[in-house]
């Protein structure tokens, strides 16, 4: 996220941490926004669907290329940590699919895949989603 940048410039680490910390959300099985989005109740603008996978656009791109891949069920895959042997296909699917929006995206030159998972790792929607980011530089560590 790159609002610890931002913030880093003017507080110290401790309340960039903290910041980052409220940007997560609580683990939690409820339903999500995501349920909205799969059944059209909320727009997105989606530029992938099949039977198990919907890919849609970041509401906050955070590059020029910035999709959401999710299962259309989420079957207890709140985060990437509650995986189990049954979400095997999806999971599969999900990374396939990120490369074919990829090509489908023109991003030749290459992408990021994210998987935020759980508070650390500063996910604030609980249904597995898969980021797919590109159409600039990326930098290496992630913030
Ligand atoms: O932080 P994590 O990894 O959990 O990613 C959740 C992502 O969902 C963030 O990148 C948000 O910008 C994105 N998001 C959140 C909402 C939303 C969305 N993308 C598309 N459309 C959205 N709607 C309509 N509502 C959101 N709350």
């Amino acid at each position: 996220h790159h609002r610890v940048a931002i913030l880093s410039s003017h507080i110290s680490p401790v309340m960039a941490s903290e910041k980052e910390a409220a940007l997560a959300a609580t683990p939690s099985d409820s339903p999500t926004i995501f349920d909205k989005i799969i059944s059209k109740e909320i727009p997105s603008t989606v530029v992938y669907e099949d039977d198990k996978v919907l890919a849609f656009r970041d509401i906050t791109p955070q590059g020029p290329v910035h999709i959401l891949l999710i299962p259309k069920v989420r079957d207890g895959l709140t985060g990437l940590s509650k995986a189990e042997e049954r979400h095997i296909d999806v999971l599969g699917r999900l990374l396939y699919t990120a490369k074919l929006v990829a090509k489908q995206e023109g991003l030749d030159e290459g992408f990021r895949i994210v998987i935020n998972d759980g508070p650390q790792g500063c996910q604030s929607v609980y249904h597995l989603h898969v980021h797919l980011i590109g159409g600039r530089q990326m930098n290496w560590p992630p913030g």
